[in-house]
């Protein structure tokens, strides 16, 4: 069966962290909005019953009958499908746990461009953003990457990745936050990168494992940009 990902096109976004799990899996999907029609494929697919549960927003997997939406219950399915989570059911539900703290993060990632409102532009709340940035680079950042430094710390079996021996999709997520980190907020990242030494070295890792390496070089990876979640505003970013 191929598995049909729905996400918007023109960025990484959160489509991201199910398609690096798909990638490494070597898995068969189809990057659906990506193709002619695609969009209003998934548009339509959002506002009427065409296939079982109507999603509320992208990015949702298409399994056969079954339409998952949300990143963290996305990776929750596939994980064990693509050999991607532990095999213990309690584990899986722990690695649950580190990925729907990775969807937090990301809300709160997201809100230091967007304090007041989506469906406004960043120029019409950029005020509040340049208030809202500092505090998330000093207190949050910090405390969210120092998080999964510890759960790296803590692994009994070795700091490689968060859980047990072996690559999980949480492993491949964190990657994704530390190269959004770095291209949204690269004075910061500099700054915080030597206090997260086993995050910083997951995330060479996960960047040099054969399937992921192949897959940054395609075209199917699409660059970061300033429709993303992780934006480049160097106003918002640390200034000293
Ligand atoms: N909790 C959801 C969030 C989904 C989400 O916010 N999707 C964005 C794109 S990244 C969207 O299209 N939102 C439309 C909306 O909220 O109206 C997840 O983790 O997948």
């Amino acid at each position: 069966m191929v598995y049909k990902l729905y996400y918007w096109d023109g960025i990484p976004g959160r489509g991201e962290f199910v398609r690096l799990a798909l990638e490494e899996a070597n898995a068969e999907y189809v990057d659906v909005a990506r193709r002619p029609g695609g969009t209003a494929e998934m548009l339509k697919l959002m506002s009427d019953a065409g296939a079982g549960t109507i999603p509320f927003a992208p990015p949702f997997l298409i399994d056969g009958d079954l339409v998952i939406p949300h990143v963290a219950n996305i990776l929750f399915y596939l994980g064990p499908r693509l050999g991607l989570a532990p095999k213990d059911e309690g584990m899986r539900h722990v690695a649950n746990g580190l990925q729907l703290t990775i969807t937090d993060f990301v809300a709160e990632i997201h809100d230091t461009h967007h304090p007041v409102g989506v469906s406004l532009y960043y120029e019409e709340q950029k005020q509040e953003a340049l208030k809202r940035s500092p505090g998330f680079l000093a207190e949050r950042l910090p405390k969210f990457l120092g998080y999964f430094e510890r759960i790296l710390n803590q692994n009994p079996t070795g700091r490689q990745q968060v859980l047990g021996k072996v690559l999980s999709y949480v492993d491949l997520s964190l990657f994704h936050i530390v190269e959004g980190l770095r291209y949204a907020f690269p004075n910061a990242m500099r700054a915080s990168e030597g206090r997260v030494p086993a995050l910083i070295a997951l995330h060479d890792a996960v960047a040099a494992r054969p399937r992921i390496r192949s897959y940054l070089a395609s075209d199917r990876r699409l660059s970061f940009n300033e429709s993303d979640i992780f934006r480049n505003y160097p106003e918002l970013d640390r200034q000293d």
